[in-house]
């Protein structure tokens, strides 16, 4: 893989990962209210995806976006600005954390719902083969998503239209609290795509590398008129769940399942509810950016240095933008009913 690629992998990441650790930090400040879900941990599936995306595709994505859109290219600014609800945020201060868009640059949202995503992805490709265009469409969603009537009725319009859609299920393997394998009959998430004729996939999706590759494969294939393709990405999330188990060499769900039934865990998870240091999670080894910068390390394309530095410059351009949204202004109630499509007159709409 190009060097270039790497590095932009790479910043995407740490930029994601140090932006949601401030989002978080300045959410208990107050800064920030409403519902905020971040996504540490996950960085290799957007960057992965998104990167491998061109500028004319379209991103469809949920409500844990915000790193998304930041590496779909949104300014860090506008992003951060939309979470404290500011004028200058990307939705006018009108959206928040799960309704970010950003048309320009083809990043159709930040949906609440879950489930959403599937059929607004639809309608976008069904349009763009309409217009017979070369754009594809990718639509993110969680291992939560694959239980809804929505992703079902999704998946088979756009395999009978052979729409341009390249479907990405980020499987953390938990919706909230709700282990996969409680809340589906069925936990290979990819393998449901074959009910409806979609090439699907699994594929680690804490190694950046593999789910670029993947994607651009994916991608190639929609492109040359392959219809829609299916990738599901095996994640994990640190933060929102007790990242419990820094043993790697199990399953979590066969750790988690025996630290059920011991009392003294338990009892002792009551009282004590952190998320794990900086120290444990590089104790865990699964960490998507360290994996990506040994890789780099390794093929010498960076050094330990250059990454220091990396981390700094990222963390420079979260500050300014949090510097930037304190200082944008409140939206006006004159903007919020400027982006209010109602029946405000009872005009007759038929
Ligand atoms: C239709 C609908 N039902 C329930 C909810 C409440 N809810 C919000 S997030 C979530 C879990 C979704 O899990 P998953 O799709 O795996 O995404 P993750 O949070 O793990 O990224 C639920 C049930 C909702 N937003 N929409
Ligand atoms: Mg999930």
């Amino acid at each position: 893989m190009e060097r270039d690629t790497l590095h932009q992998l790479l910043r995407d990441m740490l930029l994601s990962r140090a932006f949601e650790e401030r989002a978080a930090e300045e959410y208990s400040k107050g800064n920030i209210v409403g519902f905020l879900h971040l996504y540490p941990g996950e960085e290799a599936v957007g960057a992965g995806i998104i990167n491998a995306a061109g500028p004319a595709d379209y991103i469809v994505s949920g409500y844990r976006e915000h790193a998304h859109a930041l590496i779909r290219g949104t300014p860090t600014r506008n992003v951060m600005a939309e979470l404290f609800g500011r004028a200058d945020g990307m939705s006018g201060g009108m959206g928040g954390s799960m309704h970010m868009f950003d048309a320009k640059r083809r990043f159709m949202g930040g949906y609440a719902i879950v489930g959403e995503s599937c059929p607004i992805a639809v309608g976008i490709g069904y349009a763009v083969a309409m217009r017979r265009g070369p754009e594809a469409v990718v639509c993110f969603f969680g291992d939560g998503a694959v239980n809804q009537g929505t992703f079902h009725e999704s998946l088979n319009m756009a395999a009978l239209w052979r729409l341009p859609l390249l479907f990405v299920c980020e499987n953390n393997h938990y919706a909230i609290g709700t282990e996969i394998h409680r809340h589906s009959a069925v936990v290979d998430v990819y393998r449901r795509a074959a009910a409806y004729n979609i090439p699907a996939e699994k594929i680690d999706g804490m190694d950046v590398v593999k789910v670029y590759e993947t994607a651009q494969r994916a991608l190639e294939r929609i492109r040359s008129g392959g219809g829609p393709q299916f990738v599901e990405c095996e994640t994990y999330r640190f933060r929102g769940h007790s990242m419990a188990d820094p043993g790697t060499y199990r399953p979590s769900v066969e750790v988690k399942a025996h630290e059920a039934w011991d009392p003294i865990s338990s009892a002792i998870r009551e009282v004590e509810y952190r998320y794990p240091t900086q120290a444990e999670l590089a104790v865990a080894g699964s960490d998507n950016i360290a994996r990506l910068t040994a890789h780099m390390v390794d093929l010498g394309h960076v050094a330990e240095a250059e990454v220091e530095e990396l981390r700094k410059e990222v963390g420079a351009v979260v500050e300014d933008a949090v510097q930037f949204a304190l200082q944008s202004p409140q939206p006006t109630m004159e903007a919020a009913w400027a982006h209010l499509n109602c029946n405000r007159r009872h005009e007759a709409l038929i």
